[in-house]
């Protein structure tokens, strides 16, 4: 089965559908941007969710480019697919770890049966990832990735960030 792709400009938090992916942090206890935004929302059963990942599965941390999921608390949405994007490094960066978040995150929300998933611009927040790049990476990655989602939603926070997503469907 192809996955269909579609963009959406505005809030992840607002979106209904199976499975959120929020761009964490390797401590999965939250942050700023769309990981804030996620907590905020969904209200503690997430934190507390993410606290247990923690003490059982992920003491140190969990490792840039993987994804675990939780329940997606009070969110419109059956679970929340935590994922850590690289920080951008320049030419040191490592585009096969964007990829990867991408790539886990499918392949979390196919072992859940997820039909429609939405992502975030995975790193070009806090973690500085040129927005061109990240939307290319993400764009190809997900039409590579052989998966049962039926929608892999985009949802993108501006104008510039949409923008650019657009320009690499095309
Ligand atoms: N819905 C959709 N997109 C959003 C939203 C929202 N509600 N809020 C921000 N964005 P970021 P990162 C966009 O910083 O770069 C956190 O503190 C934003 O404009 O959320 O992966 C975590 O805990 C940007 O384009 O994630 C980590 O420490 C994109 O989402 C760190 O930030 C990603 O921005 C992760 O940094």
């Amino acid at each position: 089965m192809t996955t269909t792709l579609a963009l959406v400009q505005g809030d992840i938090t607002a979106q209904s559908v199976d499975a959120l992916v929020n761009a964490a942090n390797s401590s999965l206890l939250g942050g700023g941007g769309v990981d804030g935004a996620i907590h905020r929302k969904g209200g503690p059963e997430i934190l507390e969710a993410c606290r247990a990942l923690r003490a059982s599965h992920y003491g140190k941390g969990l490792a840039t480019g993987q994804a675990v999921a939780t329940t997606a608390g009070r969110l419109d949405a059956r679970w929340v697919i935590h994922t850590v994007g690289p920080v951008y490094q320049g030419a040191d960066s490592d585009p096969s770890l964007l990829a990867s978040c991408y790539r886990e995150s499918l392949r979390v929300a196919d072992e859940l049966g997820a039909r429609t998933v939405a992502f975030p611009a995975i790193s070009t927040g806090v973690y500085r990832w040129p927005m061109e790049d990240a939307a290319r990476i993400a764009v190809e990655t997900v039409r590579g990735v052989g998966s049962a989602v039926e929608e892999v939603r985009f949802v993108l926070f501006d104008q510039r960030a949409y923008d650019a997503f657009a320009a690499c469907l095309r």
